[in-house]
């Protein structure tokens, strides 16, 4: 397929609702129809934001003020910013496990933290292309594979965090909802469609930033 840039698509979801895994299957799909694609997670663990981000979230016994975290995801998205300009303006697309929307996310519900005080250190990194949430009842949920030991893996977190993703899901023009119930093929046949379509659509249009 003949493109111009590349799309930055970004997989948002609750924990085990199948991100990781689909966001593998998806690049290796994309690149196997000669979309050249590559995979990227946040947090990205291998910077030096992201070893403290690391550190914080395997030890529970570590205390941050809570802005201070919050921040330190956003740099940790901010130290990409300009590989992942780099990579779009030269065709590649990026699947991305995770974006300023988990970060939001995670700390809104965090008590004294406010919305719109999490939102500004975002505003001004790439705006997704599309973000495709994937969404599980939480009965389904609840029996996927147990929670890690990871700070933030509970039950009571995940539910308050499916909401704010679902109230940006309602209110943003980028978003689509994708039910990650199915077999781990149908979910990602489901978002192929959904990436390809996208990809085919945004031919040479430029980047946007992020604004909210
Ligand atoms: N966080 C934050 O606070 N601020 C930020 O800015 C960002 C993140 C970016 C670590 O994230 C934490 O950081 C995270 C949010 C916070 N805390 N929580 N929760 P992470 O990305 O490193 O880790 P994670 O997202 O929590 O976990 P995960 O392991 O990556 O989950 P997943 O990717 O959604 O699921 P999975 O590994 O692909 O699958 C989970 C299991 O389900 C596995 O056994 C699969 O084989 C199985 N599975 C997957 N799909 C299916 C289907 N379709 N059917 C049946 N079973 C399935």
């Amino acid at each position: 397929m003949s493109i111009g840039r590349g799309a930055l698509i970004v997989i948002e979801g609750v924990d085990r609702s199948g991100k990781t895994t689909q966001c593998r299957k998806l690049v290796k799909s994309l690149n196997d129809r000669n979309i050249r694609t590559e995979l990227m997670n946040f947090p990205d663990r291998s910077t030096l934001t992201g070893e403290l981000i690391s550190h914080y979230l395997k030890d529970k016994t570590c205390t941050l003020n809570d802005k201070a975290i919050h921040l330190l995801f956003s740099a940790n998205r901010w130290e990409n910013h300009d590989k992942m300009k780099e990579l779009l303006e030269n065709g590649c697309s990026l699947i991305v496990d995770r974006y300023s929307y988990s970060g939001v996310a995670f700390s809104s519900i965090k008590k004294n933290m406010d919305l719109r005080w999490c939102l500004q250190p975002e505003v001004g990194l790439i705006k997704p292309d599309l973000v495709l949430l994937m969404t599980l009842s939480d009965e389904v949920m609840l029996n996927r594979p147990g929670f890690g030991n990871e700070r933030y893996e509970n039950v009571e977190m995940q539910k308050s965090v499916k909401e704010v993703f679902q109230t940006f899901a309602d209110n943003e023009d980028n978003w689509k909802v994708i039910n990650a119930a199915g077999t781990i093929e149908a979910v990602h046949q489901k978002l192929l469609r959904e990436i390809i379509s996208k990809i085919e659509e945004i031919g040479d249009s430029p980047l946007e930033k992020l604004e909210f």
